[in-house]
C-alpha cells in the first residue's frame, strides 16, 4: 500500500501538464476531442522541441540494386535499394535494406533506424530476428542527416534548409530521421509480401527518441520500440536524473529546434513533457526498453512517462500500462498492456535481451 501512494505522490510531485485539457483550459471528454488534442500536442512538440515536420513527398521510387533470393542459408529475401522521395525543394534519396524470411507468410516487419550502415551489425542481428519469423527494413541515419554539426549542408537537412541561421521552429535532425522512417513505410506498402497493420519502428538511445517520434507523427506505426532513450526521448525531464535538457542542447543542438534550448534550467515551464510524446502514440503500441545502469538516460524517470500516459490510454479503452506500484526493479517486464516495459541488467546498449523481449511483446500484441 505504501508503495501505491509513493508512486502516485512521485507523479503528483512533478507537476506534469495535463493531457486530458486542451491548451484553452477546456476538458478533453470524447475521443473526437482527444484527435483534436493529439494535434495541438503535436504541434507544440514541433514548435519548441523537435522542429517542424517536413511534408509528406509529392512521390516516392525505389530503385533495387542487388537482391539475393537465398541469403542467410536460403532462409531470407536481401534486397538493397536506393529510396527515392520527391520534395519540394527536389528528390532526395537515401540506401534502405530489406530483409524478408522466406518461411512464413505475412511476417510483421521491424523499421529499424541504424547507427551504423553494415547489416548485420552489433546492435542489428539480421538472422536471429527473421528466424524468429520477422522482416527487417532497415536505412542509417547518416545517409539522411549527419549526425554532426554539419551546418545542414548536406542530405535533407540540405534541401530543407533555410537562408540565414537556424531559429525558431527550425526542423532539428531527430525529426528528419523520424520522416525518412515513414518514407520507408510509404514504400513498404507497395510490397505485398509482408504484413501492413503489423509495422514496428525501432532505435536505440538518439535513434530511441527517434523512434518516438516517428511513430508519433505516422499513425501506420502500429508498434514503436524505444530502446534506451532517455533524455527528450522517453524519460519524464521534470525531477530527471543524468542527462537534462541543458546538455542535452549543449553537445546536441542541431537534433533539436533552437527553441528548446529556452527550456534548459526552466523545465518547469514547459507546457509538455516527455509523456505527451507517448500519448500522442495512443492507442497504439509503445514498448520500452531500459538499462539499470543506463544512468544517463534515467530509467526511472523513462518508466514515469508510461505512468503518465496510461490515462490516455484507458480513456480510449485500451489496456495501458499495466504495473505494479513501485519503480521499476532489474529483470522487470510489464507486457500484458497497451505500454510495455522493460528493466534489465547493465549498460547502455542494444542488446540481444532487447530484441528478445520487443519481439516477444510484438507477438504478443499483434493485430490481426
Ligand atoms: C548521448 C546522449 C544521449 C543518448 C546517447 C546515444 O551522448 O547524451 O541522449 O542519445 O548519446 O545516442 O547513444
Amino acid at each position: 500500500k505504501g508503495g501505491v501512494k509513493m508512486l502516485n505522490q512521485t507523479i503528483e510531485s512533478l507537476q506534469l501538464p495535463r493531457l486530458l485539457e486542451f491548451e484553452d483550459g477546456s476538458q478533453v471528454t470524447s475521443p473526437e476531442d482527444w484527435q483534436k488534442r493529439r494535434e495541438e500536442i503535436l504541434d507544440l512538440l514541433c514548435e519548441e522541441e523537435y522542429g517542424l515536420r517536413p511534408p509528406a513527398p509529392l512521390s516516392i521510387s525505389a530503385m533495387t540494386n542487388k537482391l539475393d533470393e537465398n541469403a542467410y542459408a536460403g532462409k531470407v529475401l536481401e534486397q538493397h535499394m536506393m529510396l527515392s522521395a520527391e520534395i519540394e525543394g527536389g528528390i532526395f534519396s537515401f540506401p534502405l535494406k530489406v530483409f524478408v524470411p522466406k518461411f512464413i507468410e505475412n511476417p510483421m516487419v521491424i523499421v529499424y533506424i541504424a547507427f551504423r550502415e553494415d547489416v548485420p551489425d552489433r546492435y542489428l542481428p539480421i538472422e536471429e530476428i527473421t528466424d524468429e519469423g520477422f522482416a527487417v527494413a532497415t536505412f542509417c541515419y547518416n545517409h539522411v542527416a549527419v549526425d554532426g554539426e554539419d551546418n545542414y549542408v548536406g542530405g535533407l537537412a540540405g534541401l530543407l534548409k533555410k537562408e540565414g541561421e537556424r531559429a525558431g521552429n527550425d526542423t532539428g535532425k531527430i525529426m528528419m530521421w523520424a520522416w525518412a522512417a515513414s518514407r520507408v513505410v510509404d514504400y513498404l506498402e507497395t510490397r505485398d509480401d509482408i504484413d501492413h497493420k503489423n509495422i514496428a519502428v525501432m532505435g536505440h538511445s538518439r535513434l530511441g527518441k527517434t523512434a518516438l517520434v516517428a511513430a508519433a507523427y505516422d499513425e501506420r506505426f502500429t508498434f514503436s520500440f524505444p530502446n534506451n532513450s532517455g533524455c527528450s526521448g522517453d524519460a519524464i525531464t521534470r525531477g530527471k536524473e543524468g542527462e537534462r535538457i541543458e546538455q542535452i542542447t549543449n553537445r546536441f543542438p542541431f537534433w533539436f529546434c533552437p527553441n528548446y534550448k529556452n527550456y534548459a534550467g526552466r523545465e518547469a515551464d514547459m507546457p509538455f513533457d516527455q509523456h505527451f510524446l507517448v500519448a500522442a502514440i495512443a492507442p497504439r503500441f509503445v514498448c520500452a526498453g531500459t538499462a539499470v545502469e543506463d544512468i544517463w538516460a534515467d530509467p526511472n524517470s523513462q518508466y514515469l512517462s508510461y505512468v503518465a500516459a496510461d490515462e490516455v490510454y484507458k480513456f480510449l479503452g485500451k489496456d495501458g500500462f499495466i504495473h505494479p506500484n513501485r519503480l521499476p526493479e532489474v529483470g522487470d517486464t510489464f507486457h500484458e498492456g497497451t505500454l510495455g516495459f522493460h528493466m534489465r541488467s547493465g549498460r547502455h546498449f542494444h542488446s540481444r535481451y532487447d530484441w528478445l523481449k520487443f519481439m516477444e511483446f510484438m507477438k504478443k500484441h499483434r493485430i490481426n
